[in-house]
């Protein structure tokens, strides 16, 4: 038996990043940063370098790392109960169910672990809908999906992306989906035509493709659109949920109500995957016991966790918080914009934020600004050459926003090709 004697040594970031270089897959491009440790709007590195997190996990760690009241829930849980599988019920997962239905106003959860498969299940869901209730002939629903759509890396899902990356080689793709543009609602009445479609499904703002925020009244718009054509409205939230946008939901600043919605990440706070898709029962209910389902899915582990995260997200007022920063953030941008060539425009909304970067997508100018920013205290990361995210967890504060601020606007006017 080999034993594990390095993770006893203690090793410096160039080991450790040299460890993941020949023992890892190489399907990531990290900042060269090596954390071990979180607490609320800070991380550490192996050296014991500060930083605040501006990433936040792709939004996943809203409530702060490592929030003490969901690290409790985590350990009391984990000393009573982690896993029964499905076969069998816990004393959990419907004292969660009915909590977060409440919350979000449906008649039912089906509970899953990364958002890729709540996404796969969103698409399941929709298509048997389609055949039961819709009367689409057998194999022919269609959804309707964006260009440009990030909702996650498995085969079927990449099979509508529009980045060579997420989808080269490796095909064969998926059928049964249709693209058109975002944020182009004659796109979509265009597609509604077509009597086979069954959904459409949208993330609110476009998070990959660059914190692109739609037209004001888009999403309400295209909700009327599908209710006039009997086409589900689906709504990818799993990044732009649990108070991220500045509300609950980003669909709640038009007052949407999705037929289907899709929640991941912070709906965990960054602690263990758990992801799910809210319905109503004529939805929900077409799927049958054995159609659907995962060995960790609505595990009583990562429900008490779920429960925790998002008392945390009410008690802690994060939505009013993520919306105040925002507004704050945005208009520092817009001052350090008057002050650099660096920096095309800032957007976002909450505190989901992007700035696009004076260069061409191609070039490597936002991965550099970020290198720089973390010497100078602050990790974020590019999305596209020439765009970076900002995205930090929702429980900082004023002062150390502007903090954060200061760190970004001195980065950038110092920053030289
Ligand atoms: C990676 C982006 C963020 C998502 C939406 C579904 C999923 C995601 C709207 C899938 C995941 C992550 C995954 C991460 C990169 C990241 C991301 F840059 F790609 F767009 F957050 F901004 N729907 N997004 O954003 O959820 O299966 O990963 O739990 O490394 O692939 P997952």
């Amino acid at each position: 038996m080999m034993q594990n004697n390095e993770v006893l040594l203690t090793m410096n970031s160039a080991e450790y990043i040299a460890l993941e270089e020949k023992y890892g897959a190489h399907n990531y491009h990290p900042i060269p940063v090596v954390l071990t440790k979180g607490k609320g709007v800070y991380v550490w590195d192996v050296e014991g370098k500060k930083y605040f997190d501006f990433l936040s996990a792709y939004s996943a760690v809203n409530q702060g790392h490592c929030h003490p009241k969901i690290i409790e829930a985590l350990v009391d849980q984990a000393k009573q109960l982690t896993l029964t599988s499905r076969a069998f019920h816990n004393d959990v997962l419907g004292v969660f169910e009915k909590y977060i239905t409440k919350l979000f106003g449906y008649d039912k959860l089906l509970p899953m672990n990364t958002g890729a498969e709540a996404v796969e299940t969103a698409i399941k869901l929709c298509r048997k809908w389609a055949y039961e209730v819709k009367g689409i002939k057998a194999n022919n629903a269609k959804i309707v999906v964006c260009e440009n759509n990030f909702h996650g890396r498995t085969t079927t899902i990449v099979s509508f992306s529009s980045d060579p990356e997420s989808y080269g080689n490796f095909g064969p793709q998926t059928p049964g989906f249709i693209k058109i543009p975002y944020n182009d609602t004659n796109a979509l009445k265009k597609a509604l035509e077509d009597i086979d479609v069954a959904g459409f499904l949208v993330e609110p703002i476009q998070g990959e493709a660059g914190v692109i925020v739609p037209n004001e009244g888009y999403l309400k718009q295209c909700a009327i659109l599908c209710k006039e054509k009997n086409v589900l409205f689906i709504a990818d939230e799993i990044q732009t949920g649990i108070a991220r946008t500045g509300k609950m939901l980003a669909c709640d600043h038009e007052e949407v109500k999705p037929d289907i919605l899709i929640l991941g990440k912070a709906l965990s706070g960054g602690v263990l995957p758990l992801s799910l898709v809210l319905a109503n029962n004529e939805i929900m209910l077409r799927i049958k016991p054995g159609q659907h389902g995962s060995t960790y899915g609505g595990n009583p582990l990562a429900c008490k966790v779920g429960l925790a995260a998002m008392q945390v997200v009410l008690d802690e007022n994060l939505c009013e918080n993520a919306h105040r920063l925002g507004l704050l953030f945005r208009e520092r941008m817009q001052h350090l914009i008057s002050k650099t060539e660096h920096i095309q425009l800032v957007r976002g909304k909450g505190l989901l934020n992007a700035i696009v970067v004076n260069d061409t997508p191609e070039s490597t100018t936002a991965f550099d600004i970020c290198v720089v920013l973390k010497e100078n205290g602050l990790l974020a990361k590019p999305t596209h050459g020439n765009i970076i995210r900002f995205a930090p967890p929702l429980v900082m504060n004023e002062v150390q926003l502007m903090q954060c601020c200061d760190i970004i606007e001195k980065t950038i006017l110092h920053f030289s090709k």
